[in-house]
């Protein structure tokens, strides 16, 4: 039995942050990084049966071509994902009135419409990047027993060559779940190797008024290379979505709109056109 400090439920029985019960979810969950990105997403659907928010956790649950379909706001930064994956997957995997785990588990599909910035100057803003691995800098999943998804011959490869220094913590790269990634393949989508910070200015090698410890990272990540494998894209949650998807055995996808080029210095000039035309890309490739 799960104890009350550990598994947190709120008054009216629904999970501590989200605000959610096991009611609310589909099988098949979209990850938004903004709460308004939420209705952009649901705007193409037939009708929504619920709408529930709480922080920056919005969510609405519906269906689109009579797939029902949860839309959730995951706010920024891998330690927000380990707070939305891991009560989506009690909502699922444990019973919450015994608060014991569920001995037939379910898996989620779960589905990232994120914005990121490219690392490669032939990923030009306004393309699509499907994450086909993730590195995460953040050190979030390093809390949790990681050997059985984590890729050590490359994290040495990326330690090696960036000459990354192991007081930020240690790189972990996880792989997309393959179900998903044949779903949404196409000629469309570029393949990716997509870093994840675990912040948006010094951790993303961003310089304001503070001095950061590698102003030379972006350009060894972008030169960075292993049998082939080259780091296309940096945003804020890839990795971490991966790596716990993987631990609870759910799938998952990161679909990455490209707003702006670090590489060379552009960014796109209509970033919510780019956005609407991956949500609708998802959209679609779901339904098929
Ligand atoms: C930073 O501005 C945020 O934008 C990107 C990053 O991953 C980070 O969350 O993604 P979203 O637009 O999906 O939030």
């Amino acid at each position: 039995m799960i104890a009350a400090s550990e598994l947190i439920l709120n008054p009216d029985g629904s999970i501590y942050h989200l605000n959610l019960k096991p009611e609310h979810i589909a099988r098949d969950i979209i990850f938004v990084g903004d709460q308004d990105r939420v209705e952009k997403v649901t705007a193409y659907f037939d009708s929504i049966e619920c709408t529930i928010q709480k922080r920056e956790f919005k969510t609405q649950t519906g269906t689109y071509k009579g797939k029902r379909i949860t839309v959730i706001s995951t706010g920024i930064g891998p330690d927000n994902i380990d707070i939305v994956l891991n009560e989506l997957d009690a909502l699922v995997n444990i019973d919450f009135e015994t608060r014991k785990i569920k001995e037939k588990l379910t898996s989620l599909n779960i589905i990232r419409i994120g914005t990121s910035g490219s690392l490669q100057a032939n990923i030009p803003v306004d393309s699509f990047v499907m994450s086909q691995y993730a590195i995460g800098l953040d050190n979030m999943l390093r809390s949790y027993c990681i050997d059985s998804v984590s890729n050590p011959k490359i994290e040495t490869a990326f330690i090696e060559q960036t000459n990354w220094d192991l007081q930020k913590g240690k790189p972990y790269v996880v792989r997309s779940g393959e179900t998903l990634e044949k779903q949404f393949n196409s000629t469309a989508i570029h393949k990716g190797f997509t870093a994840t910070a675990g912040g948006f200015y010094g951790p993303q090698g961003r310089i304001l008024r503070l001095n950061i410890q590698d102003t030379d990272l972006n350009r060894k990540m972008d030169q960075f290379e292993y049998k082939g494998l080259q780091i296309t894209n940096l945003e804020m949650e890839t990795a971490a979505i991966y790596g716990l998807s993987a631990l609870l055995g759910h799938q998952a996808i990161s679909l990455n709109a490209i707003i702006a080029n670090r590489a060379n210095g552009t960014f796109s000039k209509n970033p919510y056109q780019t956005i609407d035309n991956l949500i609708r890309y998802t959209l679609q490739k779901l339904c098929l």
